[in-house]
Parts: C-alpha cells; structure tokens; sequence
C-alpha cells in the first residue's frame, strides 16, 4: 500500500534536501510559519517559548524527511538491526544537537537574532529529557547519537515516563524532590496512534493437546494493558542518517473509562482501571545502583519487554523468512539486566505463539541476545522473588525454570564431580522466599557478555560470574570500554574549544573520527594556540562563575583552580572523602599565617548531584556539602582561598556547562567499585585533569594520557578485601588528619553534629567499607601536589592540551563500532535517495 502524488506534487527526497534553510531569512519563514499557524500565536505575543517552539517545529521538519527516508531505506535493504533495550535514555536536550548536526546553527542564530531572540536563551527554554538516572543512562544516549552518525539500523526501546527524574531542590542544605512533568510542549514525540501493542499480565497456564495428540502451553486471562509507541528521531552528524527511539507508553486496554460504571453513579471507581494502567509508565525509578524489588518495576520491565519484542517479531515476519533467520536479522542489547525479560519473552512466542520446537526456539533467543553488565555492587545485581513472578508472570516463570532445569543438566553433565557448583549457579537462589537471579538468566540466554572497561569486565570473570566463565569458556566474555559522543561533550558543550581545534586540524573531522585529535600534539609548544587555550578555559569558568553567582548568590573568583565532583550522590563514589578533603583545607587554612596564606592557591570545590530520594546517607552528605559551604564561604579569614558549592538538580543541560569548566574533576571512587564512569572522559575531552583512584575507565585514561598528565591515589582494588577484613576485625588506627575532620565536625563548626554521627560512626566503628580513612592522607597530599602544579600554568597548559590530544579512544564511536564488530555482526547503511 502506497500513495502516489499526482505528477507535478513535489516530493522531498534526502539528497534534494541538503541542508534545510540556506539563509537566515529561509529559516526566519519557517520558523515564524510554524510560530504563527502550528501554535496560532500572533507575532506581537511571541515570548522566548514560542521562538523555542518554532524554531523547534523548523528543524524538526527537516528531521522528520530524513527519518522517513532512513526508514524506508532499513526496510528495504533488509539487512540486520541493531535493538537497543534500556529502562533509561538520559537525552537531555534536542533543539541544540539537531542544529549542529546538519550544520545550521549560525544560520538559525542569525535568524533568531533578526526577531529579536538570543540564542542561547532560546536553547535554554527547552525542558532537558531526562528519562534517567546517570551514567547508564546517558551511555544509551551517547550511544543512540553514535549508532546514527555512524549509519548503523538501530533503534532504541525504552518508557515514555511522564516523569523523570525528579528535580532536585536545595532548601536549608537538605535535598527536596520535586516531580519533574516534562511532556507539556515536546516537538520531538510523535505519538503512533497505529502502533499499539495489547501486554497481558497475571492470568493462569493452560496445558492442553492438539487432536495430532502435540502439546501446547497457553496463558489466559488476567488483565490486559496496552503499550503505545512513541517515536523519537535520532539525527546523525553531517549524515541523512535519523534512527528511530520507541518509547512506550501504557494506557488502559479499552481506552477509556468505564461508561457503566460511570453511569450508575461511581464516578471515581469508573476511571480506575485507566488510571492503574496509566501509572506504568508514570515515572522513572530514581535509585542509581540499586534495586529495590518493587512489584511496579517489574510491571514496567515485562510491559515494555513484550511491547519491545512483539514489534521486533512483527516487523522480522513481514520478511517472510524462515525463524532460523531472526538472528542473523535481528541484534538484541540489554542494557544491564532491566530487559532481561525479553529473553523467556522470545521463548515464549516462539514455543507457544509459534509452535517452534523448545530446542530450535533457544537456538535462535540464545544467538539473539548480547548483555552489557555495568556494575558488580551487590545491592544494584536484579532479583525477583519467585512468588512475585508467579504471580504477575506465570507463563515466564515457568519457561525460567525450564531453562534453569536444562543449564543445570549442561553443567551437571560436564562437572559431575563439583555437586556445589549447581546451587551456585542456578538461575534460582534457594533462599527464603526464592528468587530470580536476573544477572545469570541474561548471561545464559545471550551469545556474549562484556563489561563497560578492562578492569570491571576483568572483576566479572573473577568475582560475580567466575563460575560461569568455567562452563562457557573465556570466549563469551568480553570487554567494551565506555565512551562519549564528542559531538554533545565537545562541540555542543564547548563550541569555542571545538573551533580552535578544527582551525588547527584543518577542519572538523574529528567530531567524526576522534583519534585526529592526536595531531593536536604538535601544537603543544605553539605559543598562541596555548594562549588561546587557556583564554577558553577561563571563558568557560567565568560562565560557570555566572551560573554560580545566579543561582548560589556566592562570588567566586574564575582565576582560583576549579575542583569539580558532578554524578550521582553515592557512598561509593565517596563524596564524603571530598568534603572531608576540604574541612581539611579549611582547618590548615584557619591555622596558617598571613604569609603563608598568600603563597596558596585560590580553589572553588563544587560539587552536583542528586540522591535516591530513600538514600539517607547519600542526603547526609549534600547536607554536610552545604553547612560546610554556608561556614567557610562567610568566613574573612578564608576569603577567596576556599569556596564550597552545591549545585542544584544537576542535569544534562548543567552538565554541558560544568564539564567545559573545570580544572581538575574527582573521581575517586573506592578501587573496584566504580564499573567506568563516563564524565571522566567528559572532562578530560574539555581540557580538565582528573584526581581519581585506579578504578573503572580511570585506568585506560591513564594508559591512553600518560600517567604525568593525571594524578591518582589511593589503594588497589586487589587490596580491598584485606583492607575491609583489617578494619572489621583488627586494631585500626584513624589517620591523625583525618581525626582532625572529624573532631571539627563532631564539635559543630558544620552545625548540629547528631546530623553527621552516622557518617562518622560508619567509618570509625563500622567497618569504613568505602575505605575513606584508608586513602585520605594518599587524597590530601595529591591534592597538595595539585596545589603545586597549577601554580606552574606552562606546565599545567601542557598537560591540558596533551590530555586532549590523547582522548581519541573515548569516543562512543569507537565503541558502538566494536559492538558493531564484535557483539552484533550487522554493517553501516546509508540511506539513499530515490533512483539511485
Ligand atoms: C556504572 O556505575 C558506568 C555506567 C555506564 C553504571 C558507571 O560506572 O559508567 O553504568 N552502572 O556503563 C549502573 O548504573 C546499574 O548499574
């Protein structure tokens, strides 16, 4: 079914449509079109959001012709696509990224001038998309931009939260949540009111045979919901490329509310069903490494699970091939273990919709799946008691324990004489009530896992899968390190950074091939370049330093060394070894002499992040964060020495502010605890050097930079585990300087001292399982070395620059390619215009 125009109605196709708007006034037409008619809005009324909206409404239009184009072109070429399954896409904001991508920016600023709108206030109108939580999160969004700019068929699958992330408000020093409602005016959804998917839940297993005498499986009744997609165009860099992001959203089966109910009077109860379906995907889960077992998560992984896969299989059937094909068709990724329903999933529907046999049917789900595992923290590893599954999956659980019976026999078959590894390694943990071990059912039902930087997908093969690297082999292990689209993290975040370096590069194709940075290092010694260098770095800090004067009312000065700890708030992640760090400079700053204070140097620690909303540590800290700053920000004696800041709900949006502004950003994670951390690569790229522990991809960016370009500290992750025995069951003594942190704050210079017992006590008494005590002294006198160091600003320029010239490897590109090669086998596709 086609429509056919009559001869003489122009139709666009990609390659007559090369760049959308080729003056100003072009895109001034269109803009004030769409602000004029699609938003009925008269000129005289036009604020900031209808300029945003319009402007929106005009490269989307270019978007939409060269998403349509890349669609129609994946289904006619065939060849195999890429499925990217995550619970979270961290977007954050489109208008920006869509400009740059098709190379329009200056033309829509000039224009926008025209009317009478800055740029920059009309890209900050935009509400940040921020389906998730951090860095797994983002990675799928770097991912999403790489996969496109790259030409791979991919889409991505996740939930159209009408929440996300909550906000994070800062009132009297502790964190408030506040909903974050982001759908009221969204240009870049478009609702496919065709594509609906009919998800069942709860119900009960109907054994029963055919009149051939064959055995069939059904499940019946219980409650439907119905999936609704949502489409995203994905816009590739300088390529007609535009992929598409499915998100689900769940309405009630019938669509509207009970009529009869309605009419005999029970207003309320006539539109509860709606509103139970509805709630599905109501809000994105705000914990960050941690799963909690909430019956409402798991509700949400299975519906968009089914919803992800019954369009898969749909679109692979209007192939008509035969099903042994579907993995040579059809990728699937789970991002972490949140979609590993959708391998009994794909059993499923194909043992008991298909009538495949149970053999030839695992064959296939087996070479389907891939599994990136991103954390070894136990308390983030998925488990779904079984009594819950039963009762909201009962057809799933049974086909799990089906596959849990076989995999045993396997393992009992080729290690009869290990009887404990069995119970080790079963799907089912034998505990009170049981439960489903998520990361191993995934690992099982894929064809390969890896882990997200050498040393974390070295830590899987000897921690949390040991066993299973017996039973598979080596072979279905393997290593993708992290990386960052620098399309957003360079030249979006740092447009004056990204045009230096393409005036010394002759160009920008190292937004497209990042190791061309490499050339960089020939300039190190050129004296201008340098100097231009650092004037953007320091245009970057005043911009911050503005930022920080709005919104925290405190002066710092861009000139002091800017010390920066941005992610998620996390006893793991240690920020309470950074505040103590400063307490510390606080105190020897307090103690100093007048001529000793003038020979330091002036440092702002600014710290972001939101915590899990039921996190108490984790809110402990960012209260400990801003009563330090309300103290030491207001005291003469320190002046510009020393400046603490909290900012407020850092996003996607802040993040492209912070990480082009610091110095020196902290990654200090306890060693082997902290898989690869993504905003490492994000400062560094921006020509800031990392404090950090030799943890995640900290490691790489060593190797890759030179180890005289960063500065660790701290223990190994081999010797954590004695550590941890020392402080649990021998003497300890605490680090005297230490001692001292915690004797000022345990006397109430930061206020009242019972509200940080608990994160004392967790370090003095019991157990100090981050081990902040054990690298405090190794943390201070690095910092003290940095002191050093950023004195000398040739020596520091040079470290910069180098540091930049050496991230080439960090980019998403690189990785996308290698799960390209490695993990998916599928190759680029260009979409083509029509004739050719
Ligand atoms: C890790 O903590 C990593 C991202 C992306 C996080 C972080 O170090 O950079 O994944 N893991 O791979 C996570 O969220 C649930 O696990």
């Amino acid at each position: 079914e086609h429509c056919r125009p009559a001869a003489g109605v122009p139709v666009l196709t990609a390659s007559q449509t090369p760049k959308p708007f080729s003056t100003p006034e072009d895109f001034e037409k269109e803009a004030v079109r769409h602000i004029e008619t699609t938003l009925a809005r008269s000129l005289y009324n036009c604020d900031e959001g209808a300029a945003y909206a319009g402007t929106a409404l005009a490269f989307r239009d270019r978007l939409v012709l060269d998403w349509n184009k890349t669609q129609q072109t994946q289904t006619f070429a065939d060849q195999k696509r890429v499925y990217y399954l995550s619970l979270e896409f961290l977007m954050g904001r489109a208008l920006d990224n869509a400009m740059l991508n098709v190379e329009q920016k200056d033309v829509a600023a000039k224009g926008l001038s025209d009317l009478g709108f800055r740029m920059e206030d009309i890209i900050s109108q935009e509400h940040d998309a921020a389906l998730g939580n951090g860095g797994l999160g983002r990675l799928a969004a770097c991912f999403l931009d790489s996969l496109a700019s790259l030409n791979y068929p991919a889409w991505g699958y996740g939930l159209r939260y009408r929440y996300g992330i909550f906000k994070q408000e800062i009132v009297d020093g502790y964190q408030v949540e506040v909903p974050d409602y982001w759908l009221d005016f969204n240009p870049w959804e478009f609702q496919r009111h065709d594509i609906n998917v009919d998800v069942q839940f709860y119900g009960s297993i109907n054994h029963w045979q055919d009149d051939e005498g064959k055995q069939h499986v059904s499940w019946e009744g219980g409650e439907i919901v119905k999936a609704v997609a949502f489409d995203v165009p994905i816009p590739g860099y300088k390529t007609p490329t535009c992929n598409n992001l499915r998100l689900w959203g769940s309405k009630a089966a019938s669509g509207e509310f009970d009529f009869q109910k309605f009419n005999s009077g029970e207003y309320e109860s006539s539109v509860a069903d709606q509103q139970r379906a509805e709630t599905i995907s109501a809000v994105l889960y705000p914990n960050d490494n941690l799963e909690r077992g909430k019956e409402l998560r798991l509700k949400q992984q299975y519906f968009w699970c089914a919803a992800s896969l019954y369009d898969i299989v749909r679109r692979f059937k209007k192939t008509k091939r035969a099903w042994k094909d579907f993995p040579n068709q059809v990728a699937i990724q789970l991002n972490d273990t949140h979609p590993t329903l959708a391998i009994p999933e794909l059993q499923r529907i194909l043992v008991d919709i298909e009538g495949l046999e149970w053999d030839d049917a695992w064959s296939i789900v087996s070479k389907t799946f891939g599994y990136t595992n991103h954390t070894v923290l136990p308390e983030a590893l998925e488990k779904w008691s079984v009594p819950l599954m039963q009762h909201l999956l009962p057809r799933h659980l049974q086909i799990i324990y089906e596959i849990n019976f076989q995999f045993l026999q396997f393992v009992e078959r080729n290690f009869p004489k290990e009887r404990d590894i069995l119970g080790r390694v079963s799907i089912i943990e034998e505990s009170q009530p049981k439960m489903v071990r998520m990361a191993y059912l995934a690992l099982i039902g894929s064809h390969k896992v890896n882990g997200v930087a050498e040393l974390h997908s070295d830590l899987i093969k000897t921690t949390i899968f040991k066993d299973f690297v017996k039973i598979f082999g080596p072979d279905k292990f393997t290593n993708v390190t992290n990386g960052i689209t620098p399309r957003r993290w360079l030249h979006q975040a740092n447009p004056r950074l990204s045009e230096l370096i393409a005036s010394k590069l002759g160009g920008f194709g190292f937004l497209k091939d990042l190791t061309l940075l490499s050339k960089l290092e020939e300039f190190v010694d050129d004296k201008e370049f340098r100097k231009e260098f650092r004037e953007i770095k320091y245009a970057n800090k005043v911009r911050l330093a503005k930022h920080i004067q709005e919104h925290n009312e405190v002066t710092v000065n861009p000139a002091a060394l800017f010390d920066i700890q941005v992610k998620r708030m996390h006893e793991y992640k240690r920020q309470q070894l950074n505040i103590f760090g400063v307490i510390h400079r606080y105190l020897e700053i307090k103690k100093m002499s007048a001529e000793d204070r003038k020979k330091l140097a002036p440092r702002v620690s600014i710290f972001g992040g939101k915590a899990a909303p039921g996190y108490w540590m984790a809110k402990t800290i960012i209260h400990l964060i801003n009563q330090v700053g309300k103290v030491v920000n207001n005291d003469k004696d320190v002046g510009d020495l020393l400046k603490v800041i909290f900012l407020e709900d850092y996003n996607v949006s802040k993040a492209e502010i912070i990480c082009p502004a610091s110095d020196i950003s902290e990654h200090i994670s306890t060693a082997g605890t902290e898989a690869s951390g993504t905003s490492n690569m994000k400062f560094v790229l921006n020509g800031g050097l990392i404090i950090g522990t030799c943890d995640g991809a900290n490691i790489e960016i060593t190797r890759e930079i030179g180890e005289q370009n960063i500065f660790l500290f701290g223990n190994l992750a081999e010797d954590v585990e004695d550590l941890r025995h020392a402080h649990l069951y021998e003497k300890y003594e605490l680090d005297p300087q230490l001692s001292a942190v915690f004797d000022s704050i345990s006397s109430g210079t930061f206020g009242d001292k019972e509200s940080f017992s608990a994160l004392l006590n967790g370090i003095i008494e019991h157990g100090d399982y981050y081990l902040v005590s054990d690298d405090f002294a190794s943390y201070v006198d690095t910092q003290t070395l940095i002191d050093e160091s950023f004195k000398n600003t040739e020596e520091w320029t040079t470290k910069m620059i180098t540091s930049v010239a050496r991230m080439g490897f960090f980019s998403s590109d690189r990785c996308i390619d290698e799960y390209a090669e490695a993990i998916w086998n599928v190759e680029p596709l260009v979409p083509k215009s029509d004739g050719e």
